[in-house]
């Protein structure tokens, strides 16, 4: 059997979880339907998932199909839980996206969608919830050509809509409409290679270059239905399996594989979900896990046929529960070289909060409750303040609870929330050198570091390179080059999580422009210095990049959003100019009808402005979502986290020194 991996994805309440159920249902996996609103779903099982009627966490299903293993993957569509997404994506061979054919294209779905393509999965598009008012198949379409991608193929046509009887009815055979659908997909496609589609002979070979398309990224077929009647789900069925490319199965060598998902069994073991990228993994393998060591595999189960059973191995494209991965984290390379993809990112959280256990005595027990999830989701990033106060980040109110309501039931721990507050960035102004050496009584330590920080491409993150004779690199302490990089780097890293005003420091290149050490033979440094020790290295490092940082001098950012709001007619000039006072920008402004649609660019801190005011000013018909845009500099003084010391800086004892161990 061959494993399909398989990622359902939308805008929150499109359906995901209620197709998901639907497929089950529909290939015979289960006998009984499961509903979202009774929370009664195969998938939806966290007791705050049926309570609240929302997937929070990703989870898998599985079921055979012919000599076809697929694996579902139900992911969360709330904003604030796009960190699950985001790693689902990195283990998909194909996605479906679903769409409600009455909210049409959302911005979460474009956000997906673009990722999708960014990453080059494979995705066919479903146009959901046909049976409800105002579902409207050909609007939908029609938006996603020109929002999403104009690389659709409609795959079958619809009737009854806005009806509990509406049906699409996949083409089949001959239907001379496929064929139409396939011309227009050629003249969106160029030279693309779907115009030899058309001239072949048969209605098969013309699926099967479909086919190959759709596995080069270059059509999305669109099939309708409903997933609550199971109108066109069959269809949908047939379709991926049909259109969807399989993954790639090389079961030989060591295994190469990618955490994305951890749970602990109600024992409080901890399960890592890995999907199989190479190779074969086995029980009692020793495997590598990034930078947390190597550990060995106690028990592995395998997804397959409706369910997860023990097997003694897992191989290549398979999705496999695995036990024993003591200090895993999500994202993490599960043996092979180490070097995976770098992980795809979304947006970063965009908001932090102080936690208080409500009983004192429960600190230490938070901390470590804490420390458990933020393995779970590594973006939680667990820190402490300088008053001693455990901080959390987050992506929005709805995470804050689901944050408490967790601690509550699965941790017996009460705890208050702060308000939540904005994570600012900070990016360097222009180049910083800075550098201490060896033979500089001054310098207490015995190496010769140099450091350039340098600005960067927004959005590009921290890299770190070396440009200093290579002949002096410490190899007696570090074996190779590359190890001695990757000590440096993560020295580096490390420093820049608390920049001159104690946020972050981002999108710069830092350069090790100097190194020397002293291995204890020949005329020794000044000041009775011994023989290099790592030690040494790690102590200067962060020293002299701080130096470099204050010459560079940093510019505060702060998170925008992008908000679309729509209104009533009657209320826009009220809200343009309540926008105004915020300055935001506005992006787009269109009206239909007696609505207006407006997209709006605006600081974070003032998001929740338009939130509180917008019932006020649209006499409560409006309602306004976001997505994280960019960051940009603050206006007017910069904002200081931690314990500024008067000259501009913080305290190098502030925050992250306190890390919370995981
Ligand atoms: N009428 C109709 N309702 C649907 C359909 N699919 C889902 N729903 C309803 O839409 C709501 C949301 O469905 P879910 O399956 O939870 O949606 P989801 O995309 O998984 O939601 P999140 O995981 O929270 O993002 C529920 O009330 C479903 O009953 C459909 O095809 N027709
Ligand atoms: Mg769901």
């Amino acid at each position: 059997v061959q494993p399909l991996n398989l990622g359902i994805l939308a805008h929150v309440d499109a359906g995901k979880t209620t197709l998901t159920e639907r497929l089950l249902y529909t290939a015979g996996v289960i006998t009984e339907l499961g509903s979202v609103d009774k929370g009664t779903t195969q998938t939806d099982t966290l007791a705050l998932e049926r309570q609240r009627g929302i997937t929070i966490k990703t989870a898998v299903v599985s079921f055979d199909l012919g000599d076809t293993t697929i694996n579902l993957i139900d992911t969360p569509g709330h904003p604030d839980f796009i960190s699950e997404v985001e790693r689902a994506l990195t283990v998909l061979d194909g996605a479906v996206l679903v769409i409600s054919a009455v909210e049409g294209v959302q911005p979460q779905t474009r956000l997906i969608m673009r990722a999708l393509q960014r990453l080059s999965v494979p995705t066919v598009l479903f146009v959901n919830k046909l049976d409800r008012v105002g579902a409207d198949l050909a609007r939908t379409v029609a938006q996603v050509r020109a929002r999403l991608t104009d690389r659709t193929v409609l795959m079958g046509a619809a009737a009854g809509l806005g009806t509990r009887a509406a049906t699409f009815d996949a083409y089949g055979g001959d239907d001379p409409e496929l064929r139409d659908e396939l011309a227009l997909a050629v003249a969106a496609d160029g030279d693309g290679g779907l115009g030899g589609l058309l001239d072949r002979a048969t209605i098969a070979s013309l699926r099967a270059g479909l086919a190959a398309r759709v596995a080069d990224v270059a059509a999305h077929p669109v099939y309708g239905g409903s997933a609550l009647t199971g109108a066109g789900c069959a269809g949908l069925l047939a379709g991926l399996v049909e259109l969807l490319p399989r993954a790639p199965t090389d079961a030989d060598g060591p295994a190469t594989g990618r955490v994305f998902k951890i749970e602990r069994t109600r024992s409080g073991e901890k399960v890592c979900y890995v999907r199989l990228l190479r190779g074969t993994l086995r029980v009692r393998d020793h495997v590598a896990l990034g930078e947390h060591g190597v550990r060995p595999v106690a028990a592995i189960e395998v997804f397959g046929n409706g369910t997860s059973t023990r097997r003694p191995a897992a191989t290549a494209g398979q999705i496999a529960r695995v036990w024993g991965l003591g200090p895993a984290q999500v994202g993490d390379v599960v043996g092979g070289d180490g070097a995976g993809a770098a992980p795809f990112r979304f947006a970063p959280p965009t908001l932090e909060a102080a936690v208080v256990p409500r009983r004192a005595r429960d600190g230490v027990a938070l901390r470590q409750a804490l420390g458990q999830l933020a393995e779970q989701d590594p973006l939680i990033d667990v820190r402490l303040d300088d008053a001693g106060a455990l901080v959390v980040s987050l992506y929005g109110e709805v995470q804050k609870e689901v944050l408490a309501a967790t601690l509550a039931d699965d941790y017996g721990l009460d705890v208050a929330f702060a308000e939540a507050s904005v994570v600012c960035v900070e990016r360097p102004r222009r180049d910083g050198v800075a550098r201490a050496l060896l033979r500089d009584p001054a310098n207490p330590y015995s190496a010769t570091v140099g450091l350039r920080v340098a600005p960067a491409a927004p959005g590009s993150g921290v890299a770190f390179d070396v440009a200093f004779d290579s002949r002096l690199a410490p190899l007696h302490i570090y074996k190779t080059h590359e190890a001695f990089a990757e000590a440096i780097g993560g020295f580096v890293a490390r420093t820049l999580e608390l920049g001159l005003y104690g946020w972050a420091v981002t999108d710069c290149t830092v350069t090790m422009t100097e190194c020397d050490y002293y291995t204890g033979d020949g005329p020794a440094p000044p000041g009775g210095k011994g023989a290099t020790s790592a030690a040494d290295f790690r102590r200067l490092t962060p020293l002299v990049l701080r130096a470099a940082l204050r010459r560079a001098g940093t510019v505060v950012c702060e998170p925008h959003l992008l908000a679309r709001a729509e209104l009533p007619v009657t209320a826009l000039s009220a809200t343009l100019g309540f926008v105004a006072r915020l300055h935001g920008v506005v992006e787009s402004s269109t009206t239909h009808g007696e609505t207006a649609t407006l997209a709006v660019r605006l600081a974070a801190a003032d998001v929740q402005a338009l939130h509180r005011q917008l019932p006020d000013l649209t006499g409560g018909e409006g309602f306004v979502e976001t997505t994280f845009a960019d960051y940009r500099p603050v206006r007017g003084r910069p904002p200081v986290r931690g314990a500024p010391t008067g000259d501009g800086t913080v305290t190098a004892g502030g925050s992250r020194a306190a890390r919370v161990p995981r």
